[in-house]
């Protein structure tokens, strides 16, 4: 990736979002490269960008489409953007892209929930116009992430098979813009922060792609008021009594890089940043050096209609729903979101625990459904394993060069369930985690979450985890219903082996949740009812006081969303605190009372 800034405008800086309308059509033969597609698409439809065809089509066939399709976009670019440098950007496309303009590939991009931007200069043509194809593709494979595998049906259309809960939407689902920037620019910067005595320090490392240039950083508060100012690409600026970043007191600073080149500025970059520090101490998460215990939810970018989409109108519906709740976390489980989702948590003091797509890595189409250790599929030890350490290893990258600034990203997740209790598990997540600790300027905890029946003693991968993070279904996909108490004794059983192993790490619950119809109550309750999932709740609570490594519970999930089709899922993923359409079930009440 050329950069991992968000665009912003000023005098330095333009851009202008390609959203709307585009022209779009589907390859199942693969043919279009060779028939000239990326200079003219044969026969177009108009699609939505961002958009998904999944939840736009009323076939069959459409929503479930899998293998090659292209989008079309005309645009302008006039000359007096001419002597910058021209970039598209794209939010993501999902889940691989190959890009051309007028025809020309200029670029590609792997992994469908990470920004990528390609630079066109070189061949758009000023005050005409020019034509951007987009070659994406959507099929699942253990070769990338998330995984999956792909089946042929009778009537020869491809059929993507995931490993995982979500439904496999695609296409361009988050913002493209068209950027004009300064050739020599600024390219990334990073922060890290230490306090002592009522002071904060940042030590900050700026990138940029020329060597041969000076800076000017200002610090200034939130009223504008400068704080501190200094010059070099990499050092520190000093903050006497800092004014925190913390959930209950969102404070933002402004930081200013100009670049200068011959005493004249070329480029100037300006974000907010929260002073903040985070670490694990023993079995503690300490924000700002006090212990902090996380509340909150794992969630999905997921809504009716759009799918994956990003909406602004549903991220702020989202967050006020948490706000109201009294959470203070969320897991952006199965992937990284939409950068605005970050921007949003920083403003509104949540924390977040941002996660890689690593989801799937474990051959089973049900893996979360595969609740023992006598499955082992011996997932590390195929042929195509590292191919997908790499494509792991440069998302784990592009998530962190993203996501690093913010102060919400509290820790970083590394997988979701993957195959965990075999020894090849262990080298593949060993190597994934030596590369991921290289790249954090600010060291935040890394994790991964541990599938169930990856207990104290099969599980491998907790060693490698500053937080165990546990998905745990006792009382749900085991011992449900009638058998709730013996899922109470399972869940200490299992409770019990952790503390022996005396690991002095906090502890997360990163899942555990009960599917409940919104529409149904039954006394004395059953399993699917709305006073079930009360129940359930209450039964890990009473056992959650008993174990003070317990450090959070993120309950699974914030809202009803979209899965594959089966006989497990009624219309989807029905674990919401919140329906689909984001109004409370009755556990929400329960959950409010507790966290407020
Ligand atoms: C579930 N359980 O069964 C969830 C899935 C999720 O949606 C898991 O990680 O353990 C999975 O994706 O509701």
């Amino acid at each position: 990736m050329e950069s991992a800034l968000y665009p912003i405008q000023n005098k330095y800086r333009f851009n202008t979002l390609m959203n709307g309308s585009w022209q779009f059509e589907t390859d199942p033969d693969s043919i279009g490269l060779k028939e000239g597609w990326n200079k003219e698409l044969p026969d177009p439809e108009a699609m939505p960008v961002p958009g998904t065809f999944a939840k736009l089509t009323t076939k069959r066939e459409r929503k479930y489409y899998t293998g090659d399709f292209w989008y079309q976009k005309d645009f302008f670019v006039p000359s007096f953007l001419q002597g910058r440098d021209i970039f598209i950007r794209f939010g993501s496309v999902t889940h691989r892209a190959k890009v051309f303009i007028n025809g020309h590939e200029v670029g590609q991009h792997e992994g469908g929930f990470l920004p990528f931007q390609v630079k066109i200069s070189d061949y758009i043509q000023f005050d005409q116009s020019n034509r951007l194809t987009i070659l994406v593709n959507n099929e699942l494979s253990e070769k990338t992430i998330p995984c999956g595998t792909e089946t042929v049906l009778s009537n020869g259309q491809k059929l993507a098979q995931p490993y995982f809960d979500f439904f496999n939407y695609s296409g361009i689902m988050r913002n493209v813009w068209l950027l004009a920037l300064p050739q020599i620019q600024i390219t990334n910067f990073k922060l890290d922060y230490q306090l002592s005595n009522n002071t904060a320090t940042i030590n900050y490392q700026i990138e940029s792609n020329d060597n041969d240039t000076e800076f000017k950083i200002t610090l200034l508060d939130h009223e504008e008021a400068l704080i501190s100012t200094t010059s070099k690409d990499t050092g520190r600026l000093t903050v006497k009594n800092p004014h925190l970043w913390q959930p209950s007191d969102p404070y933002l600073y402004k930081i200013k890089i100009e670049m200068l080149q011959n005493a004249k500025i070329v480029d100037e970059y300006i974000d907010q940043i929260g002073i903040r520090t985070i670490k694990v101490v023993n079995d503690k998460i300490l924000l700002n050096n006090q212990p902090i215990y996380l509340k909150g939810f794992g969630k999905h970018e997921d809504f009716n209609i759009l799918g994956k989409v990003t909406n602004e109108s549903i991220i702020k519906r989202d967050y006020e729903c948490m706000k109201w709740i009294g959470a203070n976390c969320f897991r952006s489980s199965h992937y990284p979101y939409a950068e605005e989702w970050y921007q949003y948590a920083d403003k509104y003091g949540f924390l977040i625990i941002d996660e890689v797509p690593a989801v799937g890595l474990n051959r089973s189409v049900t893996n979360f459904l595969n609740v023992t250790n006598s499955n082992q599929s011996h997932f590390f030890a195929a042929k195509t394993v590292p191919q997908l350490k790499q494509v792991h290893q440069q998302e784990i990258k592009e998530m962190i060069d993203r996501d690093q600034r913010h102060p919400s990203v509290i820790a970083w997740s590394l997988f979701n369930e993957p195959e965990s209790t075999t020894p090849e598990s262990y080298d593949y997540f060993q190597d994934i985690f030596t590369y991921a600790k290289k790249l954090d300027p600010q060291k935040r905890p890394y994790t991964g979450t541990l599938v169930m029946g990856s207990g104290p003693k099969a599980d491998r991968l907790h060693s490698l985890c500053d937080i165990v993070c546990l998905n745990r279904y006792y009382g749900w996909y085991v011992a449900g219903g009638p058998e709730i108490v013996n899922a109470k004794r399972m869940l200490m059983d299992e409770l019990n082996g952790w503390q022996d192993l005396k690991l002095n790490k906090p502890f997360v619950f990163t899942k555990f949740g009960a599917d409940t119809l919104a529409s149904l109550h039954q006394l004395p309750d059953e399993m699917w009812s709305q006073e079930y999932q009360n129940e359930y709740y209450q039964m890990y609570f009473d056992i959650f006081k008993k174990y003070p490594f317990i450090q959070g519970e993120l309950v699974w999930n914030f809202a009803d969303f979209k899965t594959s089709e089966g006989i497990m899922r009624v219309g989807g993923n029905a674990k919401g605190v919140f329906t689909r359409e984001r109004e409370p079930k009755d556990i929400a009440f329960v959950l409010r009372k507790r966290w407020r």
